[in-house]
């Protein structure tokens, strides 16, 4: 895998790389899960919580137009009292705008809302938890991470398909593990072999469901 070098990385790349390493800080404090069953128990809750979270999108969608729009997005990151610079916001936006429509739809929102949790979790520390003012939305977000953490098991920010595969194993739940396996497959978009937490998360939000916006024309 040649890369970019150092001189010449995106900032599509640059982004990657300060998420990775935020989440590797993250993955040397450990995971509250104990298997990966654990991680399938928490979907119902989550799913109920990122469906409360619609009424958050449609509060900072000011023109409702089904979609956050640049400057909806940096209303919505003065109000919640998160700080980025103005290349910071652009590359969260093309990151987390999937289908490159220029909008940031509620499941991109979603995804976009669990990076910048991340992102913030290792801001130097003097920002503590509840962070963003939204204590069950970021529960949920702390499920997403933990549950990344768990998967992760050599802890390099990229869940592999080997580590999948040994978290499906050690469940012993064959059935599940072959839904999991093939859920796997459908997040390895670039089929490297690996995930990152964006594709994680891009994979749960439709896992969960809450992907069942009306407007969709795709
Ligand atoms: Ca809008
Ligand atoms: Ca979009
Ligand atoms: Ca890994």
């Amino acid at each position: 895998m040649g890369g970019a070098t150092e001189q010449d990385i995106s900032s599509e790349t640059k982004l990657e790389a300060e998420l990775i390493e935020a989440m590797k800080r993250r993955a040397s404090m450990g995971t509250a899960m104990k298997s990966f069953n654990t991680v399938i128990l928490k979907f119902p809750k989550i799913d109920e919580s990122l469906r409360k979270c619609k009424a958050v999108f449609a509060q900072f969608d000011e023109d409702s137009n089904g979609a956050i729009d640049h400057e909806e997005l940096k209303k919505c990151f003065q109000q919640l009292q998160v700080s980025f610079t103005e290349e910071e916001v652009t590359d969260l936006f093309n990151a987390c705008d999937f289908n490159q429509d220029m909008g940031i739809k509620f499941n991109e929102f979603i995804v976009l809302l669990c990076l910048v949790y991340l992102l913030k979790d290792n801001a130097n520390g003097h920002e503590s938890k509840a962070r963003m003012g939204m204590p069950n939305l970021e529960a949920t977000f702390e499920t997403f991470v933990d549950a990344f953490v768990f998967l992760d098991k050599n802890k390099d920010g990229f869940v592999s398909k080997n580590e999948m595969a040994q978290a499906i194993n050690e469940s012993g739940d064959r059935s599940s593990g072959k839904i999991a396996m093939k859920r796997f497959e459908e997040m390895d978009w670039d089929n490297n072999g690996s995930v990152t937490f964006k594709e994680f998360l891009f994979a749960f939000t439709n896992w969960v469901g809450i992907d069942d916006t009306d407007d969709e024309e795709d």
